[in-house]
């Protein structure tokens, strides 16, 4: 039986045009692909990504001289370091380059190049001499090699030479039809990359760092990194030689044929993105027919609903290629690195980059991809105590250190830190080990992993809080980053210090433990300075009320109580709901606001149930000053987190599950009037699907994950008897609030869920 006939019916239709014909056009509708016509020029702004979560490519798609940056996660300068000196914590490095040359080849015509980002897989195609050339490439993560397959549609088209050059100083060997790179860096960690070159007809023979090839009808290139890095403090991160790993991978890979390996990589690919779709409408056909970098320019003043779904997909994309389990987690630019020398050392920033990295993860129903950032955070805190322990900052009266850790702004991923203390930055981390818990609902997780970060977190802060003379609690000498004084009682630090709290509490309750404490955790929350309404009706950002209205600062660190946190929210506390909303309209779309910032402000506006402000930020992000032509983020210089972050905030526009129910449309924009979506993620691990027409809700789809209560909240069910539900044994429940319905569900089961009420005009 072929393999495909095991699958479940919803992929295989989607799948089997792709599978079946590898090298021809795609399958996936455009809204799923970015194209051009034209080479890319520069690396981090037009160079198309690819990426396995560990591996990961930049590809220009050249014509005579095809340069494929390469990136392994874990090739990083630098250690631990103690005096947490930014400038020898090290930076994430380019691991090296791949070059196809093909002599003569820039003479081409009718080219193009494109990602699917359905399946994972980049091409470029052109003519040259009446042949039809196609190049097909990927990253494979059960196979653990980055491929690239060249065809031609006439035998023995290929003659040239490929080469492997070291972004290090590393020896570069070439046997047969083989290229090794091994070298280490000054740390002391190594590295080594192999590649292999199988033809089909003519010649290959190595040359001095090269493999040349003559008359060949078509190649297949397998590319394998590896570092010594572990994950791992008891071993001081350094784990053995990659060479043998590296060349098993290399050599597993080469005794499967191109169809195998890509139908492996498709399959695992898919097996994560296909779990959720979505439509926001639909573009005219004449925009459609531009190149992506000329239409994103164009959506940037609407009129774009599909490239606005493909930037929601793009994020989702871009975290399965840059974070699977067992890897490292997306850093400041994701996987992918053209430099020795990043923009801030391509690191782990904690004072929104790389919790926004993650924002995502949960609701956009890849959590597995997750992982990797919690497994970081486990693997960083015996170094990240160390450094606390020994610093001044965190002594008690009696001289000893606090328990507990506290980190820096960045990080690496050998224990060092650098720049200033972001104090709060420790109860950030754990939200999304809470939110993790909260999503999947997974309490063998929340027990042994979460729970006691979560503890060891509250020792801290129980320590480090201050006492004013009222009796009152707050974070001595803080910041809201990164502007204004390092004072006490900053709104940040204390809203984030009350969600580990509110957490720990909640934690302690599902777990049915530790009542005493709870109560003791619970009486620190409710002690602490408190969000406070300003004189110009704003939320404050500091505890006294200097708040400048004026103000443009890109980050809205003192909202963070209204997102990522839920501190603040229209149905619990409406009167600082507003002023948040007062806040936020400050802060303003223009001025320093920056590629991330408008991903934090449309989740913001989401969750203040302003649709269209909310979509505005969308639109603001898509301006070619905020992302680049290949829609990587645009800081300036390239950046990733706003990708992932407008993934979230777009989710957060159609979805809500913060406040013990879930919302379904409270943000919708008027540019999308009617669309659907499957797939996104409710807190107590609901996969929800709908579909919405002239603004109104009209199906949803309830699957439930694990059982439970569902709280169901949308206008439309307000209208008496038009709801029907068809499930086993559910009937419409209604609660006191009329657009509430109640469903009681078994795990495993489905729920359709029909609105036959009359639109009401907006
Ligand atoms: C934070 C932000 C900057 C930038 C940097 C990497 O410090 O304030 O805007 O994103 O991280």
């Amino acid at each position: 039986m072929h393999w495909f006939f095991a699958l479940p019916g919803i992929f295989l239709l989607g799948s089997l045009f792709a599978l079946a014909a590898p090298s021809a056009c795609s399958a996936q509708p455009p809204s799923l692909t970015l194209w051009y016509d034209r080479p890319a020029t520069d690396a981090m702004t037009e160079a198309l990504p690819i990426g396995n979560g560990r591996m990961g490519g930049l590809l220009f798609g050249g014509l005579d001289d095809d340069r494929i940056v390469l990136n392994e996660d874990s090739l990083w300068t630098g250690d631990a370091n103690p005096s947490g000196d930014y400038d020898t914590m090290g930076a994430y490095q380019r691991f090296g380059t791949l070059r196809i040359l093909l002599p003569g080849h820039q003479a081409a015509t009718a080219y193009r190049r494109d990602l699917d980002i359905g399946d994972a897989l980049a091409h470029v195609r052109y003519t040259f001499h009446g042949v039809s050339y196609h190049r097909e490439y990927f990253v494979s993560h059960p196979d653990q090699a980055l491929v690239v397959h060249l065809t031609a549609d006439k035998p023995g088209a290929y003659t040239g030479s490929i080469l492997l050059e070291d972004a290090h100083s590393g020896q570069v060997t070439a046997t047969q039809n083989s290229l090794t790179i091994a070298g280490a860096l000054s740390n002391g960690m190594q590295y080594e990359g192999q590649v292999r070159v199988l033809s089909d007809g003519g010649v290959t023979q190595a040359g001095q760092g090269k493999v040349d090839f003559r008359g060949c009808n078509s190649l297949t290139l397998l590319v394998v990194l590896g570092t010594s890095y572990v994950m791992d403090p008891a071993r001081s991160y350094s784990g053995e030689n990659p060479h043998a790993r590296v060349a098993r991978q290399l050599q597993q890979a080469a005794h499967k044929s191109y169809q195998a390996l890509f139908q492996a990589h498709v399959r695992d690919y898919r097996s994560l993105f296909d779990r959720v779709s979505l439509e926001l409408g639909t573009t005219p056909e004449d925009r459609r027919a531009l190149p992506s970098d000329k239409r994103k320019a164009l959506a940037a003043d609407g009129g774009d609903p599909e490239i606005e779904a493909l930037l929601f997909q793009y994020g989702r994309y871009l975290l399965i290629s840059s974070s699977r389990p067992g890897a490292l987690p997306a850093n400041l630019q994701g996987l992918w690195n053209d430099s020795n020398d990043p923009p801030w050392h391509s690191d782990y920033h904690a004072n929104i980059n790389i919790e926004m990295n993650y924002w995502p993860a949960e609701v956009a129903n890849l959590s597995e991809c997750a992982l990797p950032f919690l497994d970081l955070v486990e693997s960083q805190r015996p170094a990240w105590r160390a450094a606390t322990a020994s610093a001044p900052e965190y002594r008690l009266d009696s001289g000893k250190p606090v328990r507990g850790f506290a980190l820096r702004t960045s990080h690496n991923i050998t224990g060092g830190m650098g720049w200033q203390w972001d104090k709060t930055a420790n109860a950030w981390y754990c939200r999304h080990f809470w939110e993790h818990y909260a999503f999947t609902d997974d309490r063998a997780f929340l027990r042994k992993t979460a729970y006691p970060l979560l503890k060891e977190t509250c020792a801290f802060w129980e320590d480090h809080l201050k006492t004013l003379p009222d009796g009152r609690l707050v974070v001595p000498q803080g910041w809201s980053p990164e502007h204004g004084p390092v004072e006490d009682g900053v709104s940040y630090n204390q809203q984030i210090v009350w969600d580990l709290f509110q957490n720990t509490v909640a934690a302690s309750e599902v777990l049915g433990v530790d009542a005493d404490y709870r109560a003791r955790i619970r009486a620190l929350r409710d002690r602490l300075v408190a969000p406070k309404i300003g004189r110009w009706g704003q939320l404050q950002e500091w505890m006294e009320d200097v708040d400048d209205p004026q103000d443009h600062h890109r980050h809205t660190s003192h909202l963070f109580a209204v997102y990522p946190g839920d501190q603040i929210s229209i149905a619990t506390s409406p009167a600082l709901a507003e002023a948040a909303r007062v806040s936020l309209r400050a802060r303003g779309d223009t001025g320093d606001v920056r590629e991330w910032s408008f991903a934090w402000r449309t989740a913001l506006y989401a969750r203040l149930h302003a649709g269209n402000d909310a979509h505005r930020q969308i639109e603001h992000l898509l301006m070619d000053r905020n992302t680049c032509p290949n829609f990587f983020g645009l800081h300036p210089p390239m950046q990733i987190d706003g990708n992932f972050g407008i993934t979230a905030g777009i989710a957060e526009m159609l979805l809500q599950s913060h406040e013990g129910e879930i919302n379904l449309l409270p943000a919708l924009p008027d540019a999308w009037p009617s669309g659907s979506v499957r797939g996104l993620v409710a807190r107590g691990n609901f996969t929800v699907g709908m579909t919405w027409n002239q603004h109104a809700l009209q199906t949803a789809s309830i699957t439930s994950n694990k059982g439970g209560l569902c709280l169901l909240k949308n206008p439309q069910f307000a209208h008496p008897g038009t709801v029907t539900i068809t499930s086993q044994d559910q009937r419409v429940q209604r609660t006191a609030r009329a657009d509430t319905i109640r469903l009681s569900t078994q795990a495993g089961h489905t729920y359709l869920i029909e609105v036959n009420a009359p639109i009401t005009p907006r």
